[in-house]
């Protein structure tokens, strides 16, 4: 857990949120400012700050983290498709520094990605 983190807050309970799926792992709740019917952020329980830090985390939470984008895009019946897209610096505008996958779905999304 990182102080200061939004994201260890909300895992933690701090910071309430819509949870759509948890484990031992992962936790994934509905994102605040959806851009999609479905649009659902898939975070590990431990900190790392993107996707550039990713191998800092155990084996177990990597295939964790892609195991439940595939769990949860069954739950929410994205069977017609989904986009998981991951912020990671500046650049691609990342504004919370917990690494986080989106999953966007639930209607047709546009052909280009940026
Ligand atoms: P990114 O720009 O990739 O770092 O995305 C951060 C996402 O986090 C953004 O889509 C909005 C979402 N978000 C920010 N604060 C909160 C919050 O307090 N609760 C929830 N559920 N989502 C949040």
């Amino acid at each position: 857990m990182m102080e200061n983190c939004l994201f260890c807050k909300i895992i933690k309970g701090d910071i309430p949120s819509t949870k759509v799926y948890e484990d031992e792992y992962c936790y994934a709740f509905r994102d605040i400012n959806p851009q999609a019917p479905v649009h659902v952020l898939v975070i590990p329980k431990i900190h790392v700050a993107n996707m550039a830090e990713i191998s800092l985390l155990p084996q177990e939470a990597q295939t964790a983290l892609f195991a439940a984008v595939k769990k949860i895009a069954e739950a929410e019946k994205l069977e017609k498709g989904f986009r998981v897209v991951s912020n990671c610096g500046p650049h691609a505008c990342q504004s919370v520094h917990h690494l986080h996958l989106h999953i966007l779905g639930g209607r047709q999304l546009a052909e280009t990605m940026v």
